[in-house]
């Protein structure tokens, strides 16, 4: 028996299109309680899917951390593009050649060096081609739309704005942005221990631009993309490391979140969850007015028996104490509201919410899973809270995943700051 997340409402069914596909109405967004009530499984509860588009170094190297976090047993994803005015950062990337493209004039194949006002030129010039090589390469339909980019640099600062509203034009399906912020250490000499520490040879090049360059691409964001999920560089990298050092442990991070988030519901192998979050769950809590989105996640290692139960030997389901089950939702959901956030934000900010609680089936339980959803509940200010879970076979470990919408965040402000004093000094 299933029971869909939001089964309370009459939701338009939900829809699947690509870009090139005729335009589709867009379901009524109103965010929604999760409701109790069970319904079996139709053809809607599908595995959410998902197309990644990476631009610039950073947008690349975390499409390519998303594609190495898809759970073998759940696949989540369509097609994942790679976009980059520098050859080399492309080829470091393991994206197969057909999703990689190189664009821009051939003068500037090494990047933009932070110049923002000549990526947003090259990105306006390239946003049309780029979206005809996706068109042209896509395999299959996609629920969603993510692009990934790291605020602060030009390549993908410049282009991303233009790439999202000529995505919107030409398909109904969501365009979420995934975007990281800068680290202090990489415009501001004074936070820049990474260069005097230990490691200091492998030290960054600064990027003194890095603040101003992030506002102002969130600014052309805001309207244009229909929410944008955050990491912040600052929380994530360690005292004194180089982003160089640091960037494939945030990469992981970054991606294990958005698979347990995108991967959510629907069935694993054979293995359907209670209460399904799909693509218009998602939708209806991370809105289409651009919110501000951060991620919280938890998970805690587990028992199991080691044997896959996919092979219709369900009774070889190891029997887990209830109250292991319990006290391991528990925790998790806990790390997940309350722990470290891709964005540091105060959950009493956030306008909706989300949790997706996932693991081997034999230690979901219930009603502890039910009991988070009163806690992220009461955690958030706003009122609109949908909650599932997420059996994985193949897992061994039980995990939370907690989406905040429309939070906000000191750090912005910060960076706001940091790029008016920039231009004061100038
Ligand atoms: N989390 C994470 N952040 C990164 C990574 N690489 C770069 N960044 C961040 O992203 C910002 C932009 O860097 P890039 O993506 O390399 O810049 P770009 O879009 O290629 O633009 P240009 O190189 O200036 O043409 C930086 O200021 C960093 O804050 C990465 O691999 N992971
Ligand atoms: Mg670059």
């Amino acid at each position: 028996m299933v029971a869909r997340a939001a089964d309370a409402l009459n939701r338009s069914p939900t829809t699947r299109s690509t870009i090139g596909r005729p335009r589709i109405s867009r379901p009524n967004r109103t965010p929604v309680r999760a409701s109790g009530i069970l319904k079996p499984p139709t053809d809607e509860d599908h595995t959410m899917q998902l197309e990644v588009l990476g631009v610039g170094g950073a947008g690349c190297r975390i499409a390519d951390a998303i594609r190495a976090a898809e759970p073998t047993d759940h696949s989540f994803l369509t097609d994942v593009f790679a976009f980059d005015t520098d050859g080399s950062s492309l080829s470091g990337t393991v994206i197969p050649e057909s999703h990689r493209f190189r664009y821009g004039p051939d003068d500037i194949d090494g990047g933009l060096g932070g110049d923002l006002e000549r990526g947003r030129t090259v990105g306006r010039a390239c946003a049309d081609d780029l979206l005809e090589r996706v068109t042209r390469t896509t395999a299959a339909a996609a629920d969603a739309i993510l692009v990934a980019v790291g605020l602060g640099g030009a390549t993908g600062g410049g282009t991303v704005p233009a790439l999202v509203a000529a995505l919107q034009q030409r398909t109904d399906t969501p365009v979420y942005v995934l975007a990281t912020l800068p680290a202090d250490r990489e415009f501001d000499a004074a936070a820049d221990r990474a260069r005097s520490g230990p490691r200091g040879s492998a030290a960054d090049a600064p990027r003194p631009n890095a603040a101003a360059n992030a506002v102002a691409t969130l600014e052309r964001l805001d309207g244009v993309a229909s929410a944008i999920i955050t990491f912040d560089n600052e929380d994530w990298l360690r005292p004194g490391e180089a982003l160089r050092d640091g960037r494939d442990r945030c990469n992981r991070e970054l991606a294990t979140r958005i698979a347990a988030v995108f991967a959510g519901g629907g069935d694993s192998d054979g293995a359907v969850a209670q209460t399904v979050v799909d693509a218009s769950d998602i939708r209806r809590i991370v809105g289409d007015q651009s919110a501000v989105v951060a991620l919280g996640y938890g998970d805690q290692t587990v028992e199991t028996n080691g044997s896959r139960f996919g092979l219709g030997l369900l009774s070889a389901e190891p029997d887990v104490d209830t109250s292991d089950a319990v006290s391991a939702t528990e925790t998790v959901v806990r790390k997940g509201i309350h722990g470290k956030r891709s964005l540091e934000c105060d959950p009493e900010t956030a306008e909706r919410g989300l949790l997706i609680v996932g693991g081997p089936p034999a230690w979901l339980n219930r009603r502890a899973i039910a009991e988070g959803r009163r806690t992220l509940e009461s955690a958030i200010g706003g009122s609109g809270i949908l909650g599932g879970d997420a059996p994985r076979l193949d897992g061994d470990r039980v995990f939370a995943a907690v989406v905040l919408a429309g939070v906000e965040s000191e750090r912005i402000e910060a960076l706001r700051a940091a790029a008016d004093r920039a231009e004061t000094a100038d």
